[in-house]
């Protein structure tokens, strides 16, 4: 069987879910988010990451029916963790440049989802590629801004990856910028990356966004981080991306 024969195999037996990774705030140390990430949980081959199937689903067709799955999943733990008192914090789903380029459908799939999990918009936020939002700037504003006119947020994601015209991000209504974890990597050891990240953070508070570094693995990391102001963090060094039971203990252990 091919991949495309499997995957299509697999959203119909509904054998994705949505892991979770908390977004830590810098200053408090309190869960402010939550990433939502896809798995393929194969009764054949266990838990498949997102790596080895995405391209394949978007080549044919099938990231929007993935999606759904993710994005459903996510709905229902994040609605639960609020209905329990557990969290009310919004959780964030990586939308693909494709879907942003069929904007009916995916307003559609959103409003859908929300209401079936009688969700508050305010819970669900979005996240594109900073790639996939200058490779078509005219059509993903507007997408944003009909997201945003519902109450959901976005932020670009992998930030620092792709080829961002300071103008044209100016015109995105977004709330949120996510530093790529390539530059987090090394920010305590290579000069350069420091001085990038500490860019990216002033260019984002003088925008009035908040910035979100990804991939923290280290207490160097996080404290030269904190230092330089920025908002939140999300890694390794707080948490690996969770399944939902998890996420609920951690959330019934810590604020
Ligand atoms: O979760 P990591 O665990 O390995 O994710 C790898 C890549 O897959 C990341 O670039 C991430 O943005 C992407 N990804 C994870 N979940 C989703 C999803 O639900 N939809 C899309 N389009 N991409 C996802
Ligand atoms: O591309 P995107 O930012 O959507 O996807 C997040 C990816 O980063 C996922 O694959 C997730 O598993 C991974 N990730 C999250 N935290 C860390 C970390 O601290 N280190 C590394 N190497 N990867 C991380
Ligand atoms: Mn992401
Ligand atoms: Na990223």
């Amino acid at each position: 069987l091919t991949m495309q024969h499997r995957l299509r195999r697999a959203l119909e037996n509904e054998e994705f879910v949505s892991y979770f990774q908390p977004q830590i705030e810098t200053r408090s140390g309190r869960i402010v988010g939550m990433e939502a990430l896809v798995r393929w949980i194969s009764p054949e081959h266990g838990l498949i990451p997102p790596g080895a199937f995405i391209d394949v689903a978007e080549e044919f067709g099938l990231i929007d029916t993935m999606c759904e799955q993710v994005l459903r999943d996510a709905c229902r733990w994040n609605k639960r963790w609020q209905d329990l008192g557990l969290a009310h914090v919004p959780v964030a789903v990586n939308i693909s440049g494709r879907q942003f380029h069929n904007s009916r459908q995916l307003l559609t799939m959103v409003d859908t989802v929300l209401r079936d999990f009688d969700m508050p918009p305010q819970y669900l936020e979005l996240e594109l590629t900073e790639s996939s939002a200058m490779s078509d700037p005219e059509n993903a504003i507007n997408v944003v801004r009909l997201l945003t006119e519902r109450g959901i947020s976005c932020a670009i994601d992998d930030f620092g990856t792709g080829y961002s015209s300071l103008s044209v991000l100016k015109r995105f209504p977004i709330g949120k910028l996510k530093i790529d974890r390539s530059f987090v990597n090394e920010v305590t050891t290579d000069p350069g990356d420091a001085a990038i990240v500490c860019a990216m953070i002033a260019m984002a508070n003088a925008l009035d966004l908040k910035v979100v570094a990804e991939g923290v693995e280290t207490q160097d990391q996080l404290n030269f981080l904190h230092g330089v102001g920025c908002d939140q963090i999300q890694g390794f060094l707080m948490s690996r991306p969770l399944p939902g039971e998890a996420m609920e203990a951690m959330f019934q252990t810590r604020p």
